[in-house]
């Protein structure tokens, strides 16, 4: 059993808006290990947290988020993002706002297909380090090197702090019209998150890989990579994200919580609360409190 997110469950018959989905299957990682941890450790974290957002003025957890059971975890992909899909899918279906807690990056394959069959017009933001874009890998096209690679199957990806990729990949990415690639030295340039958001669709699904990031912000990832987006950067492109587009579903994935320290997962904790309050707060929302 995991905390609830803040340490919150709605009451009894009040209005649920969001559906916080822990999900730690980790079976492709390649470097350091340890993302299955990850959901469970950024709930922890999340009890320690204010409740009130101060930017936004309000509690997100004033709209109802409720925090599901974490799905059975097989030890192959294929099956884990069909139940993620479902899952997530009956959630949409409720009228709510899911957000998916990694675990390694796979598992938003899940979430793509669960939005990509519901909304038209659908896309993709990918904050990663990583453009994932491999057709397989070691064999495995639902590996997490692949994410990018199957979510462009689904719709438009923007790819924003890119910063490691093969030669390959390199060679493939601006050949596919489904791509948009923002490589992480292109954010040098100020005002970078209106041309992102206006690169996405109307319909967008954000997945956050952790490591987009730059390590000092979240050194506790899978693949850590210097050069990444710093904290105020990040929360400029939700912000604007949200005021912009229709944010159907996010995941934040693979956060490794290091040992000895809660910092990374405390940041995971803080921007879920960020991203929970800005749908809250979006006409999507539909939270009359707040809209
Ligand atoms: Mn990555």
């Amino acid at each position: 059993m995991m905390f609830p997110f803040g340490g919150i469950t709605p009451a009894e018959g009040a209005p649920v808006r969001i559906a916080v989905i822990p999900c730690g299957f980790e079976v492709s990682t390649t470097f350091h290990q340890g993302t299955r941890f990850g959901p469970r450790r950024l709930l922890e974290a999340s009890t320690e947290i204010e409740l009130f957002d101060l930017e936004l003025g309000f509690s997100p957890w004033d709209g109802g988020i409720l925090t599901l059971e974490e799905p059975p975890l097989m030890d192959a992909a294929g099956p884990v993002i069909e139940s993620l899909e479902r899952l997530i899918g009956d959630q949409l279906d409720a009228g709510r706002f899911p957000l998916l807690l990694g675990g390694e990056h796979t598992i938003a394959v899940g979430g793509g297909r669960a939005v990509a069959a519901r909304f038209p017009e659908v896309g993709f933001l990918q904050i990663d380090a990583h453009s994932d874009y491999r057709a397989s890998y070691h064999g495995n096209p639902l590996n997490h090197a692949c994410v990018g690679r199957r979510l462009s199957e689904l719709g438009p990806v923007v790819m924003v702090g890119i910063r490691s990729v093969s030669e390959e990949e390199w060679r493939e990415l601006p050949a596919d019209p489904q791509i948009a690639l923002f490589p992480a030295h292109a954010l040098r340039t100020p005002g970078w998150q209106e041309q992102v958001v206006e690169a996405l669709p109307p319909n967008v699904y954000l997945t956050l890989d952790l490591d987009g990031l730059d390590p000092s912000v979240v050194p506790g990832v899978g693949t850590p990579e210097p050069g990444g987006i710093g904290w105020n950067d990040l929360l400029t492109v939700l912000h604007v994200l949200f005021e912009k587009r229709q944010v159907v579903g996010a995941d934040i994935c693979e956060l490794r919580p290091e040992p000895g320290t809660p910092r990374s997962e405390s940041v995971a904790a803080r921007i879920a609360q960020r991203i929970c309050g800005l749908h809250l707060r979006s006409p999507h929302g539909r939270w009359e409190d707040v809209g």
